[in-house]
């Protein structure tokens, strides 16, 4: 009976794993390796300078909230706080979770009935029995319910995720070895992303490995269309408290998005193994209200859409792109690459 309750609490386990992967997944920005902060894709210059530019001076940084928007150490999602990953969570804590955790312990018990009801020693001569049609109705109905029971849910997220309303605000993400470019062709913004080396992180409160230079700022209620792609090799960006993740490829264009209206600060990192430092572009995005979203695009020479003069209304916002602010510090020569050379598309 001892031994029965040690294979039932490895099933439990058995169970639970697919919930074990997705946490682990959360925490994918663990590093692997121990690399020196001085290795980060930051210029010595840069890197004693505490702000690369002025633009974060009209916001203040909004500090990260234990348990919000970054891996915690639970075993189990992280809090969502998008409609679509609200949606997702119940579905994966409400149906996949106890159904899968309830088919193991009944398999798990099926098998050790067998295993101690008909052993040898309490069953000498066998059963010649080789079919049982009830049997065999019901074994392979059960599972066609389950599946139907499954694909509603599933469908319906599926529907959801994949039939965005219409966009308010529209950032295109590019991958690149080994940090974030952010465009928002409406407003005329470009920012570069790189992560904080572990000094700058700590002294601004951040978790390690998860802070960067300049965050990815969008109103809180607006709906982000996030265009995705890549400049080298295939990354992916991914904020797992927004169930958001998409493939960044070089030479397409993949489309996501998501919506909060809860403004705080939500880290992600790329999902896709892209070279040595893949482990060191994390993402970082900051909800804010619709006000302070107005001043830092006003901070970053950028133009809300209502606010465009009417004269060049038709055009002239790219001529008044500006220039990445910190450019300098990603088109830096890398450390390491495992490139020899940049493939012409
Ligand atoms: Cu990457």
């Amino acid at each position: 009976m001892k031994t029965f309750f040690k294979a039932l609490a490895i099933a439990a386990a058995l169970g639970l794993a697919p919930a074990a992967a997705l946490a682990q997944e959360t925490s994918a920005a663990a590093p692997t390796a121990a690399q020196s902060p001085a290795a980060a894709p930051v210029s010595p210059g840069e890197a004693s300078a505490p702000a690369p530019s002025g633009t974060s001076a009209a916001l203040p940084r909004a500090a990260p909230e234990p348990g919000i928007g970054q891996p915690d150490g639970r075993f189990s999602l992280q809090d969502q706080v998008t409609p679509i990953g609200q949606e997702a969570a119940w579905f994966h804590n409400v149906i996949l979770l106890p159904l899968i955790t309830a088919i193991s312990l009944f398999v798990l018990g099926l098998l050790g009935w067998v295993m101690f009801r008909y052993r040898r020693g309490a069953h000498p001569t066998p059963s010649r029995t080789s079919h049982n049609t009830f049997l065999e109705v019901v074994w392979t109905l059960v599972p066609v319910l389950i599946l139907v029971v499954i694909a509603v849910p599933s469908i319906r997220l599926l529907a959801h995720q994949y039939s965005p309303p219409r966009a308010d605000v529209t950032v295109k993400a590019i991958g690149n070895q080994w940090f974030w470019e952010y465009e928002y062709p409406d407003l005329g913004i470009q920012l570069v992303s790189n992560m904080l080396p572990d000094d700058q992180a700590r002294a601004r409160g951040e978790p390690r490995q998860l802070a960067v230079d300049e965050r990815l700022v969008v109103p809180a209620g607006a709906t982000v269309k996030m265009i995705v792609t890549a400049n080298d090799v295939i990354h992916a960006w991914g904020v797992p408290a927004f169930w958001t993740k998409i493939d960044a490829v070089p030479g397409r264009l993949n489309e996501t998005w998501f919506r909060t209206d809860r403004p705080g600060l939500y880290y992600g990192v790329c999902y896709e193994l892209c070279g040595a430092r893949h482990g060191y572009m994390p993402i970082a995005v900051e909800v804010v209200s619709r006000e302070e979203f107005a001043r830092w695009v006003a901070a970053h020479g950028g133009t809300m859409p209502g606010a465009r003069p009417a004269a060049s209304a038709s055009g002239p916002a790219v001529a008044a792109t500006p220039a990445p602010t910190n450019v300098a510090a990603a088109t830096a020569t890398p450390p390491t690459t495992n490139q020899s050379a940049q493939p012409s598309r």
